[in-house]
């Protein structure tokens, strides 16, 4: 079982405890071990001790903490796979291979589904780390080689989903603009036997919109760079980024710590494995070709102020490669079909309108190819035969993101992370105390914010943000960004984790424009413009009546998420960045203090050293145990319960050691178990050589 498993690990540790010389310089792998009252400076000294001497990870019990090093680190090879391969959690330095090997002996051995939610803000570390963990199951876990090539397209997805959906940002030169959920699939002998992928709402703006310093998504740069001389020709491009509109807004289509030409080779060879077609990958680049060509469509004003086209080469381009009527394109771009009673008018466009409706093309086709691009891969990866699986879900979604403007992106994803550390309260901090108490276990509380407040905020029913954003989007013509802060105001008015410039005091209204509202998120405050140009504000406005909502469709995503997340068993990695100018081995004392903070880690730390390592109910704890016991041995007739006391003071458990609850059994330190284990093995070799005895002298 796994506690036994973990536990043996631990024993390890705790033995060589003592004998650790090298402490003071390495710190301490495990925070639940390091002195009683940990203070936030003490916990800081260790991660910083550690970070420099490239040690990034450190646990808390069986979550690990990961610090991003910024540097190439020679810990992820095929050799270091290996050693960590089936051994026991503890007995080994901290690192993400031991979890994620964790995590799949305790799958088999229980036959059971897990998660490991990988969370901390933008540049954190999260999808380097989801990847180390696919590569261990890909590379480490038992191979047929009828499967090689599942486990090949299941590693070679990740280059080409990041190519479509990561781009450079403020914050991260290689951040993910959409959310993953993915499972790994495992048959009953281990095999890693395929995959599945959920996505999460892209970051469509930025295919025709990026702040500056930022990019578009990685693929048109890869494409414009990369691509042979006869596939541009055939798509109509320049092999030149300054050449497209789409491309140049932030004015950085060169990065250092990218090269766009290699990783166009890499995506180029993904596509192949990954059984795309070579018709698929012409259509496929068909359309992000067509993406530029749109973005390179101009409108001038005609004598009456209405759009019209000043560019036809780049629109002929758009309409050969998507295969539709250049004629039908143009209409729809310069004007609105109004249907009468018996006649159909044409409508015509102003340029401003006229350039809304371009991008909000270019907008949907990049997004509709993303995911058909997803459901490409799924199909691939797909496990088509029946028999029993069990699987390991990885979440690597965006992290927590704040900039000077913020928009309905940033709200999106900062809601997504308020729901991840929900879930994470949940399952670590509140479920844990409140057993405790369901257990009348006598227990000091430990303090904790929870965020729920917050997520309420957005996602309540007729008093939230994305309700009354619902609401606003069913009043087409009437509803505007203001009315939108109007009904916020009025309904939001002396919520603690809300301000607006009218409901703000004097001191703050100062930092606030008319249109912005401000959150104060569980990792920080973040001010949300709402009257944007075309999407670029929290409420998606624009030339289309909007009917439907985006927001509200992304937060019945997460709640579909919660809910596979909440029926499977969670490990948790927690992220934290080291310095904000992504510099290696650079630590920001106050940047990780900060993480440290908002993430939880000291009260979650708090409860782990309090509280109970083990616990298990009376029923399986007796039936497990009871060979040890002469009175419980091999029947107990009586109460459960009573029987475990019996057994336990036949052990000689101290008092503190243990806690009677009300169906389980409580045991404060491993080591209890630990000799409880030890004397359970050898009992049962005894009870095994006897019966042996036994037969052979019968
Ligand atoms: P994120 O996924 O948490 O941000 P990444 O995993 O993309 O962050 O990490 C950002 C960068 O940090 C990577 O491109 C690497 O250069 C570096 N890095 C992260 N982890 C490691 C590691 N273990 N070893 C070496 N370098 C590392 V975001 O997707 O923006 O939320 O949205
Ligand atoms: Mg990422």
């Amino acid at each position: 079982c796994l506690c036994s498993m973990v536990f043996t690990g631990q024993k390890h540790l705790l033995d060589m405890e003592g004998a650790l010389t090298a402490r003071d310089r390495v710190g301490i792998q495990d925070f639940v071990l390091l002195d009683a009252h940990t203070s936030e400076t003490a916990f800081l000294d260790n991660l910083k001790k550690r970070f420099s001497e490239n040690l990034i990870y450190t646990y808390i019990g069986t979550l690990l903490v990961s610090v991003n090093p910024y540097k190439e680190l020679d810990i992820y090879s095929k050799k270091q796979m290996d050693i960590y391969m089936g051994v026991n959690f503890f007995e080994l330095p901290p690192h993400i291979f031991a979890l994620a090997d964790n995590a799949y002996h305790t799958m088999l051995a229980e036959a059971n589904n897990h998660f490991i939610l990988i969370s901390g803000e933008s540049g954190a570390g999260k999808t380097e780390a989801s990847k180390k963990i696919l590569q261990y199951y890909a590379v480490s876990c038992p191979s047929t080689t009828l499967l090689d090539n599942v486990r090949d397209r299941m590693l070679l997805s990740n280059p080409v989903l990041e190519a479509f959906g990561n781009s450079k940002t403020l914050k991260n030169d290689n951040s993910s603009r959409f959310g993953k959920y993915m499972d790994i699939q495992f048959d009953i002998q281990g095999d890693a036997v395929g995959g599945h992928i959920l996505g999460y709402l892209l970051e469509k703006s930025r295919v025709v919109h990026q702040n500056h310093g930022e990019r578009n998504f990685h693929i048109f740069y890869q494409l414009v760079k990369g691509g042979e001389e006869d596939l541009l020709h055939q798509l109509g491009l320049e092999s030149n980024c300054q050449h497209y509109s789409y491309l140049v807004q932030g004015e950085c289509a060169n990065v250092a710590s990218i090269n766009d030409k290699n990783d166009w080779k890499t995506v180029r060879n993904a596509l192949s494995v990954i059984d795309f077609d070579e018709r698929d990958i012409q259509d496929l680049l068909g359309v992000i070709a067509s993406v530029l060509h749109l973005g390179n469509v101009q409108f001038e004003p005609d004598s009456k102020g209405y759009a019209t086209l000043n560019n036809s080469a780049e629109l002929l381009w758009v309409s050969t490669l998507l295969g539709v009527n250049v004629q039908v394109l143009q209409e729809g771009l310069t004007s609105r079909k109004i249907e009468a009673k018996t006649d159909e008018v044409l409508s015509p466009f102003t340029v401003d309108h006229a350039i809304y409706a371009r991008d909000a093309l270019a907008k949907a086709i990049y997004g509709r190819t993303f995911t058909w691009l997803v459901n490409k891969i799924n199909d691939s990866m797909e496990n088509k035969d029946s028999s029993r699986k069990t699987v390991i879900g990885l979440l690597d979604i965006y992290g927590f993101e704040v900039f000077y403007v913020n928009s309905f992106e940033q709200f999106c994803i900062n809601y997504c992370n308020e729901k991840l550390q929900q879930l994470f309260i949940q399952l670590t901090l509140k479920s844990e105390q409140e057993e405790y108490e369901a257990e009348n276990i006598g227990w000091e509380p430990v303090q904790f914010f929870n965020n729920k407040i917050i997520c309420d905020l957005v996602e309540e029913k007729h008093r939230g943000i994305i309700s009354v954003l619902d609401e606003e989007c069913l009043r087409p013509g009437e509803a505007t960004d203001l009315t939108f802060l109007e009904r916020l105001e009025e309904k939001l008015d002396s919520h603690p984790h809300f301000v607006t410039h009218k409901l703000a005091d004097k001191k703050t209204r100062k930092t606030l424009e008319r249109g912005n509202f401000r959150l104060l998120h569980y990792a920080g405050e973040v001010t949300y413009c709402v009257v944007g140009k075309g999407n670029h504000g929290v409420r998606p406005s624009g030339g289309v009546t909007l009917l439907l909502n985006v927001a509200s469709q992304f937060k019945s995503s997460l709640l579909g998420l919660t809910d596979i997340l909440m029926s499977k068993e969670p490990w948790y990695v927690r992220c934290l960045k080291s310095n904000e100018s992504q510099q290696p081995g650079q630590f920001d004392d106050v940047l990780v203090r900060h993480q440290v903070k908002y993430l939880g880690l000291m009260e979650h730390l708090r409860v782990r050293r309090a509280g109970f390592a083990y616990r298990c109910r009376y029923d399986v704890f007796l039936q497990r145990y009871k060979p040890l016991c002469p009175a419980t041995w091999p029947y107990w007739r009586g109460v459960a319960a009573e029987g475990v006391e019996v057994l336990v003071q036949h052990l000689g458990y101290l008092p503190d050691e243990y806690k009677m609850g009300r169906t389980k059994i409580f045991i404060r330190h491993p080591r209890t178990l630990f000799a409880t284990e030890d004397a359970f093995e050898v009992c049962k070799h005894d009870l095994g050589k006897d019966r042996k005895t036994k037969i052979n002298q019968e």
